[in-house]
């Protein structure tokens, strides 16, 4: 009974998880950046707020880094392999303006 779940994930081949840095400021640019990562064969999104890295575990055969990562700037935010728009930049709230300000919620 060692964890026969472990097992079936290490046998599981169609999985992956990369790291990749997103620009942001406060748990707010967390939820926001969490929330445009979680796209169709995404299994879990991190990103941590101090290294701003975001971890990203998914299936290769559904979606790809760079899909993830045109979600996270089309929700405003700058990342490794994708730049925001100035458009979508713009409707971040200004305390999430990660360019110019630092937010202390
Ligand atoms: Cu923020």
């Amino acid at each position: 009974m060692i964890s026969s779940f472990s097992i079936a994930q290490a046998q599981q081949k169609d999985i992956s998880t990369e790291k990749m840095r997103v620009d942001g400021n406060c748990e707010m640019c967390k939820k926001r950046i969490e929330n445009a990562a979680y796209i169709g064969g995404v299994k879990e999104a991190v990103w941590d707020e101090k290294t701003h890295m975001l971890t990203v575990t998914y299936r290769p055969s559904k979606t790809s880094m760079d899909d993830v990562a045109k979600h996270i700037a089309h929700a405003g935010y700058d990342n490794d392999k994708v730049k925001a728009t100035e458009e979508e930049y713009n409707k971040l709230p200004k305390c999430c303006a990660y360019k110019t300000a630092t937010c202390n919620h």
